[in-house]
């Protein structure tokens, strides 16, 4: 275990959400209708065919609910701004009520001395701009790059971190090219342009939101994933090698490199993103720090049919209600992998947290170790790469709030919050009180023990 006091006394401890997964809300105030929207309406897309038309309520029950972040002692909360309140029909008229609502909850966020990191896209694109080609075309990151100004231009006052994206990969992949999230596209083309544009657009609103918003810090959040070769045989090294490829640099190559991987290139040919010159420098602008969500990862073997590589699955190790495997250390190794190949600014991780499936008792408390066990084996893993070097500046779990799960709805509860979904009552879980005894404990220099 690593020393608790490995942890530099600014260092954030915060939680994490997104507007589609807890806001609700949806027809109010002059929202527009999101690819969300669309594809929750969409029979058998999301289990039960369940929406985030109301999911947490947050829209109108932030007041208490930042009151439970205080009383959590967070630095920090992790939020999205949802494009189509801002922009209904994603560019053109600005929907001054969606700007009113994101600058009361910065000013509760602030008067109750949480910070806000807001990221500015968290997959819920105007459904307009899907109509019109989505991030399969150029003209939604320049969409983008105008919305990125004027919530930077309102709350840049206030802001000290924006995010651009979160997860690229999942918006391409999961949205174009499996078509498992919206809008439901599953085409290897479109997943290639949406990635691309997706960081364009990101290399273009780091521009924009600097000069509206000089004194920001302007990041980036890529969820990352460590391969590991299933043994080591060549094969086997080389699968792991791709995956890693697909997952990991296929995104940080661009940001820190501009350039893409050269083996993946070849591997997805004759497809390839449409790169327009002076695209990969933009890209690459120079952050103020890297946002890595971290929930897992993968085992891989060559496939003897010469396709995809083959994910092998551990008999022996511990897996989440998501089916994901617990593995601390890959996080270790990743944020040492990334500081060595990379040399990235200051990193956050801006996710990382387990779905567990919680009960409330009898006497209405839900009892979470497992979820503690993963948190506290994480938070470890972090304290080690500190030892070791790397440049960390804070944590996010997620999620603060159980929530809308994307195409698994509501069956998923990541939060330290359990939500009783009919009545939208909060009940905090035992590992909601074991991160505030941490945190308290961190801030009297990690002297004591955390309360259990
Ligand atoms: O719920 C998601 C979140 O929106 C993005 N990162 C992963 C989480 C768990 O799947």
């Amino acid at each position: 275990m690593t020393d608790k006091t490995a942890f530099p006394a600014d260092f954030v401890w915060g939680a994490a959400t997104a507007a589609y997964q807890i806001e609700g809300a949806a027809d109010e105030d002059g929202r527009g209708e999101s690819i969300w929207d669309r594809f929750c309406a969409t029979p058998g897309k999301v289990r039960n065919d369940e929406s985030g038309a109301v999911a947490c309520d947050f829209y109108h029950r932030f007041p208490d609910d930042i009151r439970l972040m205080h009383e959590l002692g967070l630095d920090a909360v992790r939020l999205s701004i949802a494009w189509p309140r801002i922009f209904p029909e994603g560019r053109g008229r600005v929907n001054q009520s969606g700007l009113d609502f994101y600058d009361r909850l910065i000013d509760e966020l602030l008067a109750q001395g949480v910070q806000p990191f807001p990221t500015l896209y968290h997959w819920d694109l105007p459904q307009t701009l899907e109509d019109e080609g989505g991030w399969a075309a150029r003209s939604t990151a320049e969409a983008f790059v105008a919305y990125a100004e004027v919530v930077a231009e309102r709350l840049g006052d206030r802001v000290s971190h924006w995010a651009t994206h979160n997860e690229p990969w999942v918006a391409a992949w999961l949205g174009y090219g499996s078509g498992e999230h919206a809008p439901g596209r599953a085409s290897a083309d479109d997943a290639l342009a949406a990635a691309h544009h997706l960081l364009l657009s990101h290399g273009w609103a780091v521009e924009a939101i600097r000069r509206v918003a000089p004194d920001s810090n302007v990041g980036i959040t890529l969820v990352l994933k460590p391969a590991y070769p299933a043994s080591e045989s060549e094969a086997d090294r080389l699968a792991a090698r791709t995956a890693d490829g697909f997952f990991n640099r296929w995104f940080l190559d661009p940001v820190f490199r501009a350039s893409y991987p050269a083996d993946l290139l070849e591997y997805f040919a004759p497809s390839a993103p449409p790169v327009e010159e002076g695209d990969l420098e933009t890209i690459a602008a120079p952050l103020d720090f890297l946002g890595v969500n971290y929930y897992s990862r993968e085992v891989l073997r060559a496939n003897p049919e010469g396709g995809l590589p083959l994910v092998v699955r551990d008999p022996e190790a511990s897996y989440t209600a998501m089916d994901w495997e617990i593995y601390p250390n890959g996080l270790f190794d990743l944020l040492v992998r990334v500081r060595d190949d990379y040399d990235p600014p200051p990193i956050y991780i801006t996710e990382n947290g387990a779905a567990f499936s919680d009960h409330s008792t009898h006497d209405g408390e839900v009892i979470d170790p497992e979820r503690q066990a993963y948190i506290e084996a994480h938070v470890d893993a972090i304290g080690r790469a500190i030892e070791a070097g790397v440049g960390m500046a804070g944590y996010f779990v997620w999620s603060l709030l159980d929530n809308f799960e994307w195409a698994h709805g509501y069956s998923k509860r990541f939060g330290i919050v359990y939500v009783d979904y009919p009545t939208l009552a909060r009940v905090p879980k035992s590992s909601y009180r074991w991160y505030r005894d941490f945190i308290a404990n961190q801030r009297n220099g990690g002297r004591g023990s955390a309360g259990r």
